[in-house]
């Protein structure tokens, strides 16, 4: 087995899926944390200049959230084996990401991280102002736009009653859990008229190793 070090900001964001699959396969991992004000100094070393990234054996380094997710997904048996199969989780997988993708946008913005060329007063700057509402209603239009058909896909198959592929647990259900979890903080009504969703995301949450990574990992706000 490889040595796998993931390299992220203090938070789930974008790397809890990451940190989720490795939990679920019961693979070790360094969860390598890096507070914001490091961030300068480990930015240079990032592929992509972002995070999160992996690095394998010290010395191969994989860019991207979900590039990384589907690598370790293949590696530990959560993306399916027919074409057809790793099509479906990959399409529901893309769709959780977009609603993330732009939930993460908004809320970076909205407490000033990541910008560059910002004025000073940020609480009187109209510009900053309009771009975070911006965001804030295309996340807003890409959760109407995606919900309902993740909802009607999960209904379809067996009702709605198993995992998006059946009976065992893949990577799209992880995502179902991690990207809906700062979103829901955010407006706990969000998820209100999806029963499937939510009760597939308890039984992500029910996963016997799910859960024990549930309960022992660290808390943070985002
Ligand atoms: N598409 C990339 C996006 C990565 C991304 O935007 N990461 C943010 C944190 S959530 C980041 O590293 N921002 C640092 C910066 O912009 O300087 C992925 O999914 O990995």
């Amino acid at each position: 087995m490889p040595s796998y070090t993931l390299y992220y900001f203090n938070g789930r964001g974008r790397a809890e899926v990451l940190r989720m699959l490795f939990s679920a396969a019961g693979v070790q991992f360094q969860d390598k944390r890096i507070e914001f004000s490091e961030w300068s100094h480990y930015k240079s070393k990032a592929p992509c200049r972002c995070l999160p990234y992996l690095e394998i054996d010290s010395a191969t380094k994989i860019p991207e959230s979900m590039a990384i997710s589907r690598y370790l997904a293949r590696e530990f048996g959560f993306h399916g084996r027919t074409n057809m199969d790793i099509f479906r989780v990959d399409y529901i997988c893309d769709c959780f990401y977009d609603i993330f993708h732009d939930y993460m946008r908004w809320f970076h913005e909205k407490h000033g991280r990541f910008r560059t060329g910002c004025c000073p007063s940020l609480s009187s700057c109209i510009h900053h102002h309009d771009r975070d509402n911006d965001m804030k209603l295309r996340y807003i239009d890409t959760c109407r736009r995606i919900l309902p058909f993740l909802e009607m896909t999960l209904g379809s198959f067996n009702g709605g009653k198993q995992y998006f592929m059946g009976e065992q647990i893949m990577l799209c259900d992880m995502m179902c859990y991690c990207c809906l979890e700062g979103p829901m903080r955010d407006n706990p009504s969000l998820m209100n008229g999806y029963p499937n969703l939510m009760a597939l995301r308890q039984r992500v949450s029910s996963h016997p190793k799910i859960s024990m990574y549930l309960k022992k990992r660290s808390h943070s706000d985002w």
